[in-house]
């Protein structure tokens, strides 16, 4: 096996983006920018600068695409209550009601003109004013601990 390429098991094993499984394979699909199926290791480093050093807008892009699953560049209800029960807590679980009352909550901050779908504008508007919603529909980034380790990772290979 050539260490230079990596296939969509072992990017996961990687990158501490566990949480959501459909995102993940849009994760991939973002690396893989000259779409051969595999990211190799120019992709891999673009792709861990932007997840780890990008600008705010490239990682509002980045999650904004992991939460867009039918690919319409629009979060639609089903869509984020989709997402929402994804990563659901202990707390949801015992609650199943919670996930309706945090998609209301969430379209009341970001849902500007109130149609009940959330477009990439209003998504990057939201997470510009407080940055903690880029990821209120399931972790994308990897969080500061994961960094840590995975340049541990990258030092001790
Ligand atoms: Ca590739
Ligand atoms: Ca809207």
């Amino acid at each position: 096996m050539a260490y230079d390429v990596l296939s969509e098991e072992n990017l996961l094993a990687v990158i501490p983006v566990h949480r959501l499984e459909k995102p993940f394979h849009i994760v991939f699909l973002q690396a893989d920018t000259n779409k051969d199926a595999r990211v190799g290791l120019e992709e891999f480093i673009r792709l861990m600068s932007l997840l780890l050093r990008g600008a705010k807008e490239e990682k509002i892009k980045f999650c904004f695409h992991c939460y867009d699953l039918n690919e319409t560049m629009q979060l639609s209800r089903d869509v984020i209550i989709t997402l929402l029960n994804q990563t659901s807590t202990e707390a949801v679980e015992r609650n199943p009601d919670m996930v309706l009352d945090l998609l209301e909550m969430i379209l009341k901050k970001m849902d500007q003109d109130g149609d009940g779908v959330l477009i990439f504008e209003e998504f990057k508007n939201a997470a510009l004013e407080d940055w903690l919603l880029i990821e209120a529909f399931g972790q994308c980034l990897p969080d500061y601990k994961c960094h840590v380790s995975f340049l541990d990772r990258m030092a001790n290979h």
